[in-house]
């Protein structure tokens, strides 16, 4: 049965994962996208796969996704005047993956 994986990957990450995936022989697509949280630009992958494929799809997202803390500043409100601001530490990098069956596959 086939299926699609939505891999939401941080843009530092993306390319390494994109290289292995078509080098292990996935046929992918690339979207620009952009986290809501952050509203930083990471990269969404779709990989149309035999479901047999699955674990090995993980497997190569997992090699090159890191998980990682990044300081991004806190938001000030301005009616306290600029008070430099204490960074907060969140989690980037890995990857967030979604697996959706796929009712009907057909290339026109
Ligand atoms: P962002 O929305 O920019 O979120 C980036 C990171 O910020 C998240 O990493 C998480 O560590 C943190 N974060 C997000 N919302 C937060 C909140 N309300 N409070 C505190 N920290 C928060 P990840 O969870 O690894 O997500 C990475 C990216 O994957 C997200 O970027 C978003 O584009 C996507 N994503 C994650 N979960 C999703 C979901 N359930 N549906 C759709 N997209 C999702």
């Amino acid at each position: 049965m086939m299926k699609m994986v939505l891999a939401i990957i941080n843009y530092d990450d993306a390319q390494e994962v994109m290289d292995s995936l078509t080098q292990a022989g996935f046929s992918i697509t690339k979207l620009a996208t952009t986290g809501g949280f952050l509203k930083a630009g990471n990269v969404t992958v779709l990989i149309g796969l035999d479901e047999q494929r699955l674990d090995e799809c993980f497997a190569v997202i997992r090699a090159h996704c890191s998980s990682r803390t990044e300081a991004i500043p806190a938001t000030t409100e301005p009616e306290f005047g600029f008070f430099p601001s204490t960074p907060v530490q969140i989690a980037v990098g890995g990857a967030t993956v979604f697996v959706l069956n796929v009712e009907r596959f057909e290339k026109l």
